[in-house]
């Protein structure tokens, strides 16, 4: 088979890139390892900066968000009983909007059948060949389908295949260049028919470890506490994350906190920053996970995975319907700078809310330090504000 772009993982970087280059008449096949179900059953980032509503109106998928999306002008984070709240609207006049990675994902996959896409599930990529443009090759990627193998020939390959998919590892190691910090932590999630506990999400810091109160919808909650990166999801019954949250997010939400709802999902995620560069080899282009990780504290991971697609989506029409390439050259640059500054918000943030087991009492006290900085200084408030529903693309 041929086609002008061939995209590995069929998530969300990979599905939106699929959708926007089919609407710039730019032919491409979408290979995703897994069946749409266990895609659609992963439980994942909840938060979508006002670029990635942008986005996804421009590729034609924003229409169930902008009826079932909650916009939200305030964020709230709590030392203990102290809340502070950070008015996006008022400090950024812009807003973020809750709405889960999976409903996008859903609307992307119903907007792929509406279109016919070439969208291939349990396709697991096995290899990528001749992306280095030698002379006579044609770019190609190899999977795996009901035990044989299959080739796809290509004039590019988009690596949209997550963190641990293997686009990443065809850029040579003389190559590629990884930045990595991997987190003594992780966040055990929990997703539950339940009120959420408050209007608006809750960062809350507390001795006992790092809290995050989150929804789906006004009946569908998304919970997290901070555990040991070594913890087991086996060693958690619902009753013992109620009981945990509720010890660390401020007591007058704790008393008022639904918990006997069905519990729809637990799962353990670890937590990293990671990096690698460049996002572009010869004729294979990374975007999303498979170029990057933040920590979810931020909110970044799926709104990074939609500005890359944004960039790598016009540099691919710039090249086939304007025949320039300049786009295509300036990609890796382009998206690592903005990469880099919502990696560095990240890290920022959750080094600022988690309690690291080797912090001493200084550290502890610049923990403290900043967050009673930001609650007397407008100027910080606005700098966590203009990076939380992210910067400009
Ligand atoms: P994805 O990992 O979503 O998709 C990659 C796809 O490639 C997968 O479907 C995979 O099956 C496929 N693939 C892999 N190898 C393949 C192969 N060999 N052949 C074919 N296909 C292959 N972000 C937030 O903003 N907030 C959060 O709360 C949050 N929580 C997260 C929790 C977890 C457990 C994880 C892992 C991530 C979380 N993230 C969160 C980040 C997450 O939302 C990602 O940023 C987002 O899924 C990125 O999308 P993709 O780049 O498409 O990668
Ligand atoms: C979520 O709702 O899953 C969520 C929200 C904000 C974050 C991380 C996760 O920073």
């Amino acid at each position: 088979m041929k086609t002008q772009v061939a995209i590995v993982g069929g998530g969300p970087a990979g599905l939106l890139l699929s959708q926007l280059l089919h609407l710039s008449g730019i032919e491409n096949i979408v290979l995703e390892r897994r069946s749409r179900d266990y895609v659609l059953s992963r439980i994942r980032a909840g938060v979508l900066e006002s670029g990635t509503v942008q986005v996804l109106n421009d590729a034609d998928v924003g229409g169930r968000v902008a009826r079932e999306g909650q916009p939200h002008e305030g964020v709230e984070l709590s030392w203990h009983d102290e809340r502070l709240r950070i008015d996006l609207e008022a400090l950024t006049g812009e807003t973020v909007t809750v709405y889960g990675q999976t409903e996008v994902t859903r609307d992307l996959y119903d907007a792929g059948d509406a279109r016919g896409a070439e969208i291939v599930h349990e396709a697991a990529v096995k290899r990528i060949e001749d992306i280095e443009g030698i002379e006579g090759s044609t770019p190609s990627v190899v999977y795996e389908k009901n035990g044989a193998e299959h080739r796809v020939e290509a004039d590019f390959v988009a690596g949209c295949d997550g963190f641990h998919g293997p686009a990443r590892q065809t850029i040579p190691d003389s190559v590629r260049r990884e930045f990595e910090r991997v987190y003594p932590f992780g966040w055990l999630g929990l997703l539950s028919r339940t009120p959420p506990a408050a209007p608006e999400l809750i960062y809350a810091t507390h001795e006992r470890g790092f809290a995050l109160c989150s929804m789906r919808s006004d009946s569908i909650s998304r919970y997290y506490v901070q555990v040991p990166a070594s913890e087991k999801i086996e060693d958690w019954s619902a009753d013992r994350f109620w009981e945990e949250l509720r010890r660390r997010i401020p007591a007058d939400v704790a008393d008022t906190m639904v918990t006997d709802g069905e519990v729809l999902e637990m799962s353990v995620a670890p937590l990293r920053s990671f990096v690698c560069e460049p996002m572009r080899h010869g004729s294979l282009f990374l975007a999303g996970d498979a170029a990057h990780i933040v920590p979810p504290t931020g909110a970044k991971g799926l709104n990074l995975a939609v500005s890359d697609v944004y960039y790598l989506h016009r540099a691919f029409d710039l090249f086939f319907n304007h025949g320039k390439s300049d786009g295509l050259d300036g990609y890796s640059d382009q998206a690592l700078s903005r990469v880099w500054k919502a990696e560095r918000f990240s890290w920022t943030l959750t080094s600022m809310l988690h309690d690291f087991p080797h912090y001493e009492p200084f550290e502890k006290r610049m923990q403290k330090a900043e967050f009673d900085y930001l609650t007397r200084s407008e100027t910080a408030r606005r700098g966590l504000a203009e990076n939380y529903i992210g910067l400009p693309f």
